[in-house]
């Protein structure tokens, strides 16, 4: 029931926010790809609550114990299984709310779904499930860069109102908010610290770069590399909506404007985003995320309860400001997973093709 994603590359995950493990299944996995437990540390501390003062403060350890599919620290081929137990639940703080709906929050739709709802932390709604994306796309990271030298990351984009005014990837490492303008993060903090106080969220803009992908990869017509990559970063919990290169902007533009023009330098901009006809140009592809605000707030607001009757509801606990600042290593996880997939499928279908010419260097951004 859609728990499952990928086609030779399929990842399955498991678990909800306060039951006792939370887990994924990797199947279609190529042997010999060294992994150690460690491998996963980096990447989910990034994404994980409790790491600064601007997230979430429930502290969990997120440590992977690789269940299955790794021998002598080498992936062998069969399906690799890793889980995270889940260690500092507080389910009281969702006594009052479990008779209610949140406004905004998906409460009110698994109710209508499956007539019964875990009301612990959003239960499967819980952004607690990503975790185990990250730590699936740890392994396809590791595949990309080195089979292929790809490198994704990304950074926040847009927070609320506040918008970068310089760019430096360098920056977006040295803050917790994977802010790409440095002289910016102490207005970037005090606007957080000014939302929580208020017990409110707001709403943020996430950017992923995947460079280094070769052309070819995406398939026609249902299996585009935009359409699959879309279809990733959309289920990502918050995401309100995503855009490959100029995206929406396009709409404004002309055909002599938006068009990448080609040299045999190399293409003179990337407003398409890497992805010409669903298939990947080589050049960097560009994805955005816009997240909305989370729902779990303090702020009052109006609701039904299960009899339909009128409530205040208040969601107490410990809740994300700005759900964006953890999302990054999110999305770049879900272009790094669809990047995987796809590499493979053009290995299984048309790996005898070979290079062709003319191949256009990816010079431009
Ligand atoms: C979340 C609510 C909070 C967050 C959680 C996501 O959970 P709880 O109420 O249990 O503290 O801490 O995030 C995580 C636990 C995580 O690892 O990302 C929600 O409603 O989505």
């Amino acid at each position: 029931m859609s728990n499952t994603f990928g086609h030779l590359l399929r990842v399955t995950t498991f678990g909800e926010s306060h039951g006792p493990a939370i887990g994924c299944v990797i199947d279609g996995c190529p042997p010999g790809i060294a992994v150690a437990p460690e491998d996963f540390r980096a990447d989910l501390a990034r994404r994980a609550t409790g790491r600064s003062r601007w997230t979430s403060q429930r502290h969990e350890q997120d440590a992977v114990e690789v269940l299955s599919g790794v021998y002598e620290g080498r992936t062998t081929g069969t399906p690799l299984a890793l889980l995270i137990r889940n260690t500092d639940q507080r389910p009281k703080d969702y006594g009052d709310i479990a008779g209610t709906f949140r406004p905004g929050h998906a409460d009110y739709a698994y109710w209508q779904k499956y007539g019964i709802r875990d009301p612990r932390g959003g239960g499967r709604a819980s952004a607690r499930e990503t975790t185990m994306r990250v730590a699936a796309a740890v392994i396809a990271r590791k595949w990309l860069a080195e089979q292929h030298g790809i490198r994704v990351r990304g950074h926040l984009a847009q927070l609320g109102a506040l918008v970068p005014g310089a760019f430096d990837w360098d920056a977006v490492e040295g803050n917790p908010f994977s802010w790409p303008d440095a002289g910016m993060v102490g207005e970037v903090e005090t606007y957080v610290n000014a939302l929580r106080k208020a017990g409110d969220s707001v709403g943020a803009r996430v950017d992923v770069v995947a460079e280094g992908v070769p052309p070819g990869w995406g398939e026609p017509v249902y299996g585009k590399l935009d359409g699959e990559l879309a279809a990733a970063l959309m289920s990502i919990n918050a995401v309100k909506g995503v855009e490959i290169g100029d995206g929406f902007a396009a709409v404004a533009q002309r055909g002599s404007e938006h068009r990448d023009e080609i040299t045999p330098e190399g293409f003179l901009s990337n407003h398409a985003g890497g992805i010409l006809g669903g298939i990947s140009s080589g050049q960097a592809i560009r994805a955005s995320i816009a997240l909305k605000p989370a729902s779990s707030i303090l702020v009052p607001g109006r609701s039904v309860d299960l009899a339909g009757a009128p409530v205040e509801v208040v969601t107490k606990g410990r809740h994300d400001p700005c759900v964006g600042i953890r999302a990054v290593p999110i999305a770049e996880a879900m272009v790094a997973l669809v990047l995987m997939d796809h590499a493979l499928r053009h290995r299984a279908q048309c790996g005898d093709v070979g290079m062709v010419e003319p191949r256009i260097p990816p010079a431009a951004p």
